[in-house]
């Protein structure tokens, strides 16, 4: 099973300023009445209508819709709502693994009785997900992956999909390529070009030809198209970076306060660190400032697990902070390139 929220930071956005609902909401940048640079994160299905979509120039969407509401990211609501959503699955299924913010396979093959049951399953889920984190989603339900993943695609917006085993094949066959999962635009081009226009073409297709020209990769476009997917779902445990933020009441220029804030925010990131039994060696520094503009800057150091470390490399990292003179409204610490204590030890 598939799981996707639906127009995931618009959806967001909807909970906690229900007056948007019904009205075209885009969220990313700042249009700036239509001079704005960067791109659309997202926007609901509203917006859709008049044909915006993500990764559009924002400047282009404010021309399709300049009366839309034109909202920024807030990543760290968007994560804590990701978690809420992410703990009710992992709550439902022993096997999940999350692909991205709003997006998680579910492994449910041990826990149901055949495809009835999976669909009574999905539907209690998507009620559950709708009551407790107050989220539209879309399930596809498949024999594999694959299938569920292009069947949660057919589902949207808010729907569910099964395509059974015996159906997978014809359920893609008459698909453009280009919407075969795995296939980039680049790749959906080429096999247009020589001459795959269907999902169904390249099912058919000389696995030899396909590997002159694509290599290993070729044998994996192949089974694809025939609907073949033997990957299994799989909990991607390995943390990659621990980090904390906050946001000052007022913002701020205030040293004592930031240091404090530096200083806390290392103390709860090396909590976390040590529950991990972990050591880093990057640590990163995020100013915000009052214009929402950001600033990122990072260091390596020699891996270790220490208090003083962190606070001591982040204060210097606070230290090259570009612009000197704008308020600061947000501040993160972050520590990534994690591995095991135990092993670090070994190596030294
Ligand atoms: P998606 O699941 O691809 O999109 P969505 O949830 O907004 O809409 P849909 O109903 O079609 O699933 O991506 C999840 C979130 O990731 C999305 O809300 C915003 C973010 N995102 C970007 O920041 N840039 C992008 O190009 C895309 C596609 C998504
Ligand atoms: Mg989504």
């Amino acid at each position: 099973m598939l799981v996707d929220m639906d127009h995931f930071y618009a959806a967001c956005e909807e909970i906690r300023r229900p007056e948007l609902k019904g009205k075209p909401v885009v969220v990313g940048w700042d249009p700036k009445e239509g001079s704005g640079r960067g791109v659309v994160m997202t926007c609901n299905y509203e917006a859709r209508k008049y044909g915006i979509r993500s990764g559009m120039a924002i400047s282009k969407a404010y021309k399709l819709k300049p009366d839309a509401i034109y909202l920024p990211v807030d990543f760290d609501y968007y994560e804590e709502k990701s978690r809420e959503v992410m703990a009710i699955l992992r709550s439902k299924a022993e096997d999940v693994e999350q692909v991205s913010i709003d997006e998680a396979f579910l492994d449910l093959s041990g826990k149901l009785h055949g495809y009835e049951d999976s669909l009574r399953y999905a539907v209690k889920l998507k009620k559950e997900i709708a009551a407790k984190a107050l989220l539209p989603c879309s399930i596809g339900i498949g024999p594999n992956k694959l299938i569920a993943k292009m069947a949660c695609e057919e589902a949207k917006p808010d729907g569910i999909r099964l395509v059974r085993q015996e159906e997978a094949r014809d359920f893609i066959k008459n698909m453009p390529v280009g919407n075969l999962y795995g296939v980039g635009r680049k790749i959906g081009e080429q096999l247009e070009q020589i001459g795959y226009r269907t999902i169904g073409d390249l099912a058919e297709a000389n696995i030899m030809d396909l590997m002159d020209r694509f290599g290993s990769y070729g044998i994996e476009l192949h089974n694809y198209a025939n609907a073949i997917d033997e990957s299994s779902v799989h909990e991607n445990s390995e943390i990659k970076s621990i980090g904390r933020e906050r946001t000052f009441g007022a913002d701020t220029l205030d040293e004592k306060e930031i240091g404090n804030a530096i200083l806390e925010l290392s103390r709860e990131v090396i909590g976390e660190v040590s529950k991990a039994g972990a050591v880093f060696k990057t640590v990163t520094l995020k100013l915000r400032y009052h214009d929402f503009t950001e600033h990122l800057k990072s260091r390596s150091i020699k891996p270790t697990g220490s208090l003083e470390s962190l606070v001591q490399n982040a204060m210097q990292l606070y230290r090259q902070n570009p612009e000197k003179a704008k308020r600061i409204r947000k501040i993160g610490v972050r520590v990534s390139g994690l591995s095991d204590y135990k092993k670090q030890k070994k190596l030294f």
